[in-house]
């Protein structure tokens, strides 16, 4: 990773974190409606996928989504009006946490629906491949989903249709309450890889460096006309499957339970010489600074108008 990134992926993830954290805050206040799920702990994952990607790439992504739309580029101050369900979110306030989405920046939305992802991936990617363009599609998705049959589908299909779409797996250890290490026949997401004639690849999804790595390899291969790959990440989530949720599943065993990853590239940044320590504090300041805006911003938001409510209906 060049300095730049490094800077950009410190700053993302911190604005993740902290716009995840302010999300709790405010659900607990009783301003959010409908369902949260947060990204905290998994920052890793989308940043070291962002890293590489521009707006004319695409990602599909899921019911924890925020992660995915802010290292996307969408515009924190709608996205946090978006949850809030206020008139100024990037939906108009009618989508809510499970639906962030902006096309312009390639984020072709969060879903409510476990495993919806797969096929709008490779249809992104195969729009891509139609028009000739040099982009990848990325699909994200949780190990849950990776027991929906649309898994299967989805990876079949780019397979033998040979389409640049990267299939990024977060196993965060559960489907809800759910551990994967009981609801899956195989032992790692990545070795189905092998069914569908793609390379599956683990990686510790802890370690934004070892992520980047992956899916640098994979836009490579995708650029070079051979088609998907599977990258698994193991990761954790920091707070409830949901917001309200007990987590008595959880376990001090579980593995990562102890670690941040953004307090690990803090220090591997500092060590390695990418970041200095003022840096790393102004990040982080600014970071704060950008979503305590966001939410002045979105409580300042007013409802949407009754007027709307028959608008962006298509049927
Ligand atoms: C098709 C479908 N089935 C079930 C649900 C209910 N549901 C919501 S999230 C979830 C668990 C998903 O687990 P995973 O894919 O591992 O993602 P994670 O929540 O761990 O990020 C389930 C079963 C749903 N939203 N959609």
């Amino acid at each position: 990773m060049e300095k730049k990134e490094v800077l950009w992926i410190y700053q993302k993830m911190n604005e993740i974190r902290f716009f995840e954290e302010e999300v709790h805050r405010t659900f607990g206040k009783g301003l959010i409606p409908g369902f949260v799920h947060l990204y905290a702990g998994e920052e890793a994952v989308a940043t070291g996928v962002m890293a590489l990607l521009d707006d004319e790439d695409y990602i599909t992504s899921t019911h924890r989504g925020h992660g995915h739309a802010i290292a996307k580029g969408c515009d924190i101050r709608g996205m946090m009006a978006e949850i809030m369900g206020k008139k100024d979110g990037l939906g108009g306030g009618k989508g809510g946490s499970m639906h962030v989405a902006d096309v312009e920046k390639g984020m072709l939305g969060a879903n409510g629906i476990v495993g919806g992802g797969f096929g709008l991936a490779a249809g992104a990617a195969l729009s891509i491949k139609t028009l000739g363009r040099d982009n990848v599609a990325v699909c994200f998705f949780g190990d849950g989903a990776s027991n929906e049959g649309t898994f299967h589908e989805g990876l079949n299909l780019a397979s033998i249709l040979n389409l640049p779409v990267i299939f990024v797996c977060e196993n965060n250890q559960f489907g809800e309450g759910t551990p994967f290490r009981y609801a899956s026949a195989s032992e790692t997401v990545a070795e189905r890889a092998s069914a569908y004639n793609m390379p599956g690849v683990r990686v510790d999804g802890m370690d934004v460096e070892a992520v980047y790595n992956a899916t640098k390899e994979a836009i490579v291969r995708a650029k070079a006309g051979q088609g998907p790959t599977l990258i698994e990440c193991d990761t954790y989530r920091m707070f409830g499957h949901f917001e309200g949720d007990e987590q008595k599943y959880k376990t001090d065993q579980d593995p990562n339970r102890d670690r941040d990853p953004i307090v690990e590239l803090r220090a591997k940044a500092i060590q390695k010489g990418w970041m200095t320590e003022t840096e790393a504090n102004d990040i982080e300041t600014a970071a704060k600074a950008t979503i305590k805006d966001a939410v002045e911003f979105a409580e300042a938001s007013p409802l949407p108008d009754l007027s709307s409510l028959y608008t962006d209906i298509f049927a």
